[in-house]
C-alpha cells in the first residue's frame, strides 16, 4: 500500500492467520512489495524454492519449547499444550514458565492487537489458552508463589449496572499478570474505600456506560481522596472521554487518573503504572495532556460567547396523523428469541465487538473462514440461548395521545383533556433549530397526535451464565453471549418498531430488509433518552412509570437511571415523516438542564 497498491484480490479460503508466518517469511514478502535491498525477488524465489507449500507453515516440531509455549497462546489453541507444559516441568518451575515463554505470548498478542493485527475474539481465545496454561500449573505451585505484577481493584460506578466493559478488562488483565478483586457493578464509592483498605492495590480500575456514570467517577474521586487514597485509577466506559477523564476527573483526585478507550490500552497502561520510571514518563505526559486540553477548553468557550441562536426549525404539520389500533398497554412475554436474532446489526455484533475487520456480510458470503468461523461460534451461543428458560425477550409498549407545547411534549389521556407526563426537549440553538416536541402537532390545536412508547430486555439469566462461563475460562463464549444480549435487547426494538409502524398504519414498503432497517430506511424515528437529541436520562423515570415498566417486564431503573439487566432499551417513537436523528450541542443540553433546574427551584418555592 505504501507504494500505491489499490486493490488485491485474495483467496481468504487460504490465507494464514498473519501472526503465524514466520517472521523471515514476512520480512522477505515486504520486502518484495516495498522493494527493499538489492534484489528481493531472488531472495524471495530463493527462500520458497528451498520449501514445500506445506514446509511454509510453521511446525510447531520446528521450534523450541519456549517458542512452541508462546505459540499456544498466540494461536489460541490448547492442543499438545498440556503435554510441552509438563516436559517445561521437568526442567522450570512453574512460576518461571508463565512469566518467561507464556507472558511472552501475550505480550506478542497485545502487539499484534496493537498494530491491528488480531480481533477481540482472538484475543479472547488467547486469554483462554493463557488461562488454561495457568490453571494447569497451579497445583504445582507452591504457596506464596504470586506471578503478579501488580493487584486492581475493579468496580463498575454506583448506579450503572455495565457488566461487558468491565469483564473484559477483567479478563485481559488478569491473564496478563495482574490480579484482578472485581467488586461487581453498582459499586458505591464506600465500598470501594472499604475494598482498598482490605486489598492495598497497586490500581483502582472504574468503570461505566453512561455519561451519568463519568460524573459518578468525578464523586468517586473525591471520596477516594477524602479518604486519603492516591493510588493511580485507571478509568474507561463508552461514554467516557480522555479530554472528561483530564478536565473533571483527575483534578479531583491526588494520584494519577488515566483513560483507557479499550481493555488493551488499559492493560498498556497497567503496565506503565507498575513501572515506577515508565509511571513518571506517564505522569508527565498526562501532565501535559491536561494542560493543553485546559487551554483549548478556554480558547472554546471564548469563542463561543455571543454567538446568535439560529432561527427555530419549521417543522411542517400538514401532514396526515396515523391513527393507533389502540391506547393500552400490551406486555408481550417470551418473544421468541430466534425471531430477533436476525434483526441484530451485524457491523455491531461482529465488527464492533467482535472486531472483525472488513464488511462482515460480504465476506461471508464470500466463503471467508474467519467469517464464518465467527459466525459459527454465535450460532452455538444463540443455540444455548434458545434452549433456556432463564433468557427470554421481553417487551412492554403503549400508544399514547400526544400534544406539544413550545418545547414540551405532553403524553395525554386517551380525550387528550389530562395531562398524564411531560417530557421537557432541549432546542438547537446552532444548526437547524430542532427540537423533538416539533415532532408532534401542538396540543392547543384541533386535530389529535400520537406517540408510541416502548422498552425490550433481554434477560434475566444472562448476567449469571456469563460469569459462569468466565469463571471456567470460557471466555469468547461468556463474551459472545453478553453481546448477543445487548445487541439482541436493540434488535428486538428494530423488530418492534417495525411491527408499531405497521400497526400504526404506515407499514414500511414490501421488500424492507433488517440492513434497510439499520439504516433508518423507514418513517419515522425511535428516540431513545440519553441520545444527543434528548441527553437527559432522568425522563426514563417518565417511561417508567408510563409503562410500569419494572412490574410488566421486570427490568429495574437503578439510581444512575440505567437499567437492570443490562440488555434493555427504551424508546420514545415519533411518525412524523420528516422526523430525523440530531444531536443537542452541550452548551444547548446544558441551558435544558438549567432551565428545568430553575423550574423545579420556582416550584419548590411556591
Ligand atoms: C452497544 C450500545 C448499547 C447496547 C449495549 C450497552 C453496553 N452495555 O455496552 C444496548 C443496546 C443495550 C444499549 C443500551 C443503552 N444505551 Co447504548 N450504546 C451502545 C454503543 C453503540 C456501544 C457501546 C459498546 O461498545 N459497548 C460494548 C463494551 C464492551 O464497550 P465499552 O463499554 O466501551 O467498554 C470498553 C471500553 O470502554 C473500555 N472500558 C470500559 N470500562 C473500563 C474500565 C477500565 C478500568 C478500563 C481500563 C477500560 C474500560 O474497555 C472495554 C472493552 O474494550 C454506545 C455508543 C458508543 N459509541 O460507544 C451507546 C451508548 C453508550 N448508549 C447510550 C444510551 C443512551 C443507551 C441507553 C440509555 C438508551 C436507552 N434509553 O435505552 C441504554 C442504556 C442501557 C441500560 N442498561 O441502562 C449512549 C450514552 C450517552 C449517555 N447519555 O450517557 C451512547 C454513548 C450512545 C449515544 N451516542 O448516545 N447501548
Amino acid at each position: 500500500m505504501l507504494a500505491g497498491l489499490d486493490l488485491a484480490i485474495v483467496n481468504s479460503e487460504k490465507l494464514e492467520r498473519y501472526a503465524s508466518i514466520p517472521e523471515e517469511e514476512r520480512r522477505l514478502s515486504e520486502d518484495l512489495l516495498w522493494w527493499r535491498g538489492e534484489d528481493p525477488i531472488a531472495a524471495f524465489t530463493a527462500h520458497f524454492r528451498a520449501r514445500s507449500p506445506k514446509a511454509a507453515v510453521i511446525e510447531r516440531s520446528d521450534l523450541t519449547l519456549d517458542e512452541r509455549l508462546g505459540r499456544y497462546i498466540l494461536e489460541g489453541t490448547k492442543e499438545g499444550l498440556y503435554a510441552d507444559l509438563d516436559e517445561a516441568l521437568r526442567t522450570s518451575r512453574p512460576l518461571a514458565i508463565v512469566n518467561g515463554p507464556l507472558m511472552a505470548g501475550m505480550d506478542e498478542v497485545g502487539r499484534l492487537f496493537g498494530n491491528n493485527e488480531m480481533i477481540v475474539a482472538e484475543v479472547l481465545q488467547s486469554a483462554e489458552a493463557m488461562k488454561a496454561a495457568v490453571s494447569y500449573l497451579e497445583p504445582h505451585m507452591e504457596k506464596g508463589d504470586a506471578s503478579m505484577k501488580g493487584r486492581l481493584v475493579l468496580a463498575t460506578v454506583k448506579g450503572d449496572v455495565h457488566d461487558i466493559g468491565k469483564n473484559l478488562v477483567d479478563i485481559i488483565l488478569s491473564n496478563n499478570g495482574f490480579e484482578i478483586i472485581n467488586l461487581g457493578i453498582k459499586v458505591p464509592p464506600e465500598d470501594l474505600v472499604k475494598a482498598y483498605k482490605e486489598h492495598q492495590p497497586d490500581l483502582i480500575g472504574l468503570s461505566g456506560l453512561l455519561v451519568k456514570s463519568a460524573h459518578m467517577m468525578v464523586v468517586t474521586a473525591q471520596d477516594l481522596r477524602n479518604a486519603g487514597i492516591a493510588c493511580p485509577i485507571l478509568v474507561g466506559g463508552a461514554a467516557l472521554s480522555n479530554r472528561f477523564t483530564r478536565l473533571k476527573i483527575a483534578p479531583e483526585y491526588e494520584g494519577l487518573v488515566a483513560y483507557a478507550s479499550d481493555a488493551m490500552s488499559g492493560l498498556d497502561l497497567a503496565n506503565q503504572l507498575v513501572d515506577p520510571e515508565r509511571r513518571a514518563t506517564l505522569r508527565e505526559r498526562l501532565g501535559t495532556e491536561g494542560a493543553a486540553l485546559r487551554l483549548d477548553a478556554e480558547r472554546k468557550a471564548a469563542a463561543s460567547v455571543g454567538v446568535a441562536p439560529v432561527a427555530k426549525a419549521a417543522v411542517r404539520r400538514d401532514h396526515a396523523v396515523p391513527t393507533p389500533p389502540d391506547l393500552k398497554l400490551h406486555v408481550v412475554d417470551n418473544y421468541g428469541l430466534d425471531a430477533i436474532f436476525p434483526y441484530i446489526n451485524p457491523v455491531m455484533l461482529y465488527t464492533r465487538h467482535l472486531g472483525f475487520k472488513g464488511r462482515f456480510v460480504d465476506a461471508l458470503a464470500a466463503g471467508d473462514a474467519r467469517a464464518r468461523e465467527l459466525r459459527d461460534q454465535v450460532l452455538a451461543v444463540e443455540d444455548v440461548m434458545l434452549a433456556r428458560s432463564d433468557i427470554t425477550a421481553r417487551a412492554v409498549y403503549k400508544f399514547f395521545r400526544s400534544g406539544a407545547e413550545d418545547e414540551t411534549l405532553h403524553l395525554l389521556s386517551p380525550d387528550g383533556g389530562q395531562v398524564l407526563e411531560s417530557f421537557h426537549f432541549g432546542r438547537q440553538t446552532v444548526n437547524e433549530g430542532l427540537c423533538l416536541a416539533d415532532y408532534t402537532l401542538p396540543r392547543a390545536g384541533a386535530a389529535a397526535d400520537y406517540v408510541a412508547l416502548f422498552a425490550t430486555t433481554v434477560g434475566p439469566g444472562v448476567r449469571a451464565l456469563a460469569d459462569e462461563w468466565k469463571d471456567r475460562g470460557d471466555y469468547l463464549r461468556s463474551h459472545i453471549l453478553q453481546i448477543l444480549a445487548l445487541e439482541g435487547a436493540e434488535a428486538f426494538a428494530e423488530l418492534l418498531h417495525q411491527k408499531l409502524r405497521e400497526m400504526w398504519g404506515i407499514p414500511d414498503p414490501a421488500g424492507t430488509t433488517p440492513t434497510d432497517l439499520f439504516k433508518n430506511r423507514y418513517r419515522g424515528v425511535r428516540m431513545s433518552f440519553g441520545y444527543p437529541a434528548c441527553p437527559r436520562l432522568e425522563d426514563q423515570a417518565q417511561i417508567f412509570r408510563l409503562l410500569e415498566i419494572e412490574r410488566n417486564i421486570g427490568v429495574q431503573l437503578t439510581e444512575g437511571f440505567m437499567m437492570e439487566p443490562e440488555g434493555s432499551v427504551t424508546a420514545l417513537v415519533f411518525h412524523h415523516p420528516d422526523a430525523k436523528y440530531f444531536s443537542l450541542s452541550p452548551d444547548d443540553a446544558e441551558k435544558l438542564q438549567q432551565a428545568l433546574d430553575e423550574g423545579a427551584r420556582i416550584g419548590a418555592a411556591v
